[in-house]
């Protein structure tokens, strides 16, 4: 599973404060941590209450770059903001998100194919987030018709189902598995599929059981990545076991180590 790490996204309020006193040093540390713990990738998000977007990317993206070269996925619904992130980011990098309606689709699969970027669509559009997994199938045909109209390969190309939280939209879990499960079918190859796992827990209690519940769930159901909560342990051992269980990793006795190296 291609782990993307959520960890330096303005919602968590030491990120908010350290963009805010323009502090690189705990950016630094979330971005050394998260790699040391598996991520793939970093999420990057100046989160809601940024006074200004684009500098505050601006210096977010700097800052991680000044202790990696891992790519990092955009994490934006403004285009201006978006491209300077992948402008400092480099190629390689993942555009996060754009939404499924055609004048964004216009905006971002470009985009995508300058930057030599991935790019994850959600499965919303200018109705919303579709009530079950036929309308989010019908929004993600779309997207990969769009792509492969405009030059983007499909294994470029991730399609986010939108999980909700359990607590508020009970049926959503299910909506999202079955979504996973008919997006192998979409086309040959697939577009990959990703979700923003921490979603399904937010508000609830015992986040980390659902979460790590959910991640072994959207694996069997063919998951590709995820952006979730690295620097949790026991999520992240839920994840390799999965991985060995479904025959993507070779079991070893001690798999999650020989995993980890
Ligand atoms: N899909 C895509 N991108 C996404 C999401 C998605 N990016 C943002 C988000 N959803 C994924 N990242 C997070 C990061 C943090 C949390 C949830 C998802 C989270 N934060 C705590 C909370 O809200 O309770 C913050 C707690 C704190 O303040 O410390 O749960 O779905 N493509």
């Amino acid at each position: 599973m291609y782990a993307i790490g959520e960890r330096i996204n303005g919602m968590f309020k030491a990120v908010r404060e350290a963009i805010q006193a323009q502090d690189p040093e705990p950016i630094h540390d979330l971005a050394k941590q998260q790699l040391a713990a598996g991520a793939n990738c970093l999420d990057v998000n100046v989160g809601p209450a940024a006074a200004d977007p684009l500098a505050a990317m601006e210096w977010l993206v700097k800052a991680v770059r000044e202790v990696t070269d891992a790519p990092l996925a955009i994490d934006t619904t403004k285009p201006d903001v978006m491209s300077k992130g992948l402008e400092l980011a480099g190629p390689g990098s993942v555009i996060n998100s754009t939404k499924g309606q055609q004048d964004q689709l216009d905006i971002f699969i470009p985009m995508a194919v300058e930057h030599n970027a991935s790019l994850i669509a959600l499965t919303i559009d200018e109705n919303g987030i579709p009530r079950d997994a036929n309308g989010r199938g019908e929004i993600a045909l779309r997207v990969v018709a769009a792509a492969m109209e405009k030059g983007l390969d499909p294994d470029r190309l991730m399609i986010d189902g939108v999980i909700l939280p359990v607590n508020v939209a009970q049926s959503t879990p299910n909506h999202v598995l079955e979504t996973i499960r008919n997006i192998k079918v979409l086309s040959d190859p697939p577009p990959k599929t990703v979700l923003g796992l921490s979603n399904v827990s937010q508000g609830t209690q015992l986040r980390e059981l659902l979460n790590r519940t959910y991640l072994v769930m959207a694996l069997a159901a063919g998951l590709d990545a995820a952006i979730l909560d690295v620097l949790d342990t026991e999520l992240m051992d839920a994840m390799i076991a999965s991985e060995v269980l479904l025959n993507k990793a070779v079991y070893a006795d001690d798999f999650l180590k020989a995993y980890r190296a």
